[in-house]
């Protein structure tokens, strides 16, 4: 099977940036030469990790980084998302680690020697334990520790760097590590999580006057994730509740970019969970973004409930993917025209779409023609968005490598290339050659 377009197709042409993406913690390894972060010490926690794995070694790829650029080049993309491990390149002290800014500053040279535009992401996740240890992201004093990282590691990279996403997914930071607890740094109330969310959109803000001081000539934005909310029937009450989901899970971290306000689900919240925001907290938030990266997965199903407002209902009957992701492509252009009439959007990347396939080496090869086929209908899913007026830019898989994928630890393989942790060695997936001719053949 082939990724098919249409022919006249936007995403057809060169000018649209293909990509793949990866992250620090999932794929760096050498645990050993930086600082301790939330993640190291979440999957040192019993019962947290699926099957009881860390970032130790992951994909070696501080070793390995050589083979892997290689790798990323043989492919044909366009540009190369990677994220800085901010307990990499900071001290305790907040001075700057020179040999952990070494491995990227040859890293970005190399991609840039060879053509391929670094688009780099300040935050992927893993906070210093030192900072953590120190109220983490409920503590608004880590906001500007973030805009003094920012600071330093953007004088360091100078020139070298494409473009800059400040963080990676609020949602999940804030959603999943303090409001329920599935990932680090695992605590759960409900005011922790929106308190968090409200923290790292500030330090968005303050970074964002950073990179404009800084870096004033690359393209500097933010990544927001959503899975898009449906209502399970059409009465108003599941109609609402959809509404509210949505605005709870997705629009919390998109619309304040905006329309300096969190959505009016915070009217329903008790005293207890109300965020503390300072005044002028908005005007810091909005600053002006020059892309938004979009990360998108799969779409959520909800109804009615009395004591919780909205539940989620699972799709028993539809496909999914091994992560038990629902496979529903529509959504995805839902997804991005509804953004496109709500929002004053600038440009637009797809900074992550993928799936989690349960693949098997047979003979050196990994045949997952499940993986080519959701990634055939999401970017026909991505072109129809195109063709409906949204201004999206480019597309990055996610992922180059199969990787540590979070709670779930190794179980779960999203690369497009195939990797055995025994052994480190790489095997480009049918999905790759899929995606490789596809890039091929841009006109
Ligand atoms: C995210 C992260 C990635 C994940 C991927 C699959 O979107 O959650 O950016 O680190 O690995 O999304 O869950």
């Amino acid at each position: 099977m082939k990724i098919m377009l249409p022919a006249n197709s936007k995403m057809q042409s060169k000018a649209f940036t293909y990509g793949v993406a990866t992250a620090s913690f999932q794929i760096e390894g050498a645990a050993d030469s930086r600082l301790a972060c939330i993640w190291d010490t979440f999957c040192a926690t019993p019962g947290k990790v699926r099957d009881g794995s860390n970032g130790d070694q992951a994909c070696e790829h501080v070793k390995l980084w050589r083979e892997d650029i290689d790798l990323i080049e043989s492919l044909g993309v366009d540009a190369y998302r990677l994220s800085i491990s901010w307990p990499r390149v900071l001290h305790k002290d907040g001075s700057l680690n020179t040999q952990g800014v070494q491995f990227y500053t040859d890293l970005l040279d190399e991609l840039n020697r060879r053509g391929i535009k670094p688009f780099v992401t300040l935050y992927h996740w893993d906070l210093p334990q030192h900072i953590e240890d120190n109220g983490g992201w409920l503590n608004r004093e880590t906001a500007y520790l973030f805009a003094d990282y920012t600071d330093k590691v953007t004088q360091a990279f100078g020139d070298r760097v494409y473009s800059y996403a400040t963080f990676n997914e609020p949602f999940c930071s804030s959603y999943l590590g303090y409001e329920i607890g599935v990932h680090a740094p695992g605590l759960a109330k409900k005011s922790y999580g929106r308190q968090s969310a409200h923290h790292l959109l500030l330090a968005h803000g303050l970074a964002m006057k950073v990179l404009q001081k800084n870096s004033p000539n690359t393209e500097n934005g933010i990544v927001l994730n959503f899975t898009p909310c449906y209502s399970a029937t059409d009465s108003a009450e599941d109609v609402q509740a959809a509404s509210k989901a949505d605005q709870y899970f997705n629009q919390w971290y998109i619309k304040p970019l905006f329309d300096r306000c969190y959505p009016e689900i915070i009217n329903d919240f008790a005293t207890e969970d109300m965020p503390v925001i300072e005044e002028g907290d908005f005007d810091i938030i909005a600053q002006p973004i020059d892309f938004l990266g979009i990360n998108f997965y799969t779409r959520a199903v909800y109804k009615a409930d009395a004591v919780t407002g909205f539940s989620q209902i699972d799709m028993v009957d539809n496909p999914k993917t091994d992560i038990g992701w629902e496979i529903y492509p529509q959504s995805f252009t839902d997804l991005l025209t509804s953004l496109h009439a709500l929002y004053p959007l600038p440009p637009m990347y797809i900074t992550e779409n993928g799936a989690a396939m349960g693949d098997k080496l047979i003979d050196g090869k990994v045949d997952d023609q499940d993986r080519l086929a959701y990634y055939d209908a999401h970017l026909n899913a991505v072109n129809n968005a195109i063709e409906q007026g949204v201004n999206i830019v480019g597309y990055f898989a996610w992922s180059l490598m199969d990787n540590f994928e979070w709670a779930e630890g190794y179980l779960k393989r999203f690369g497009i290339v195939y990797v055995d942790y025994d052994t480190q060695k790489r095997t480009l997936k049918s999905s790759a050659y899929a995606y490789k001719n596809l890039l091929a053949n841009r006109k």
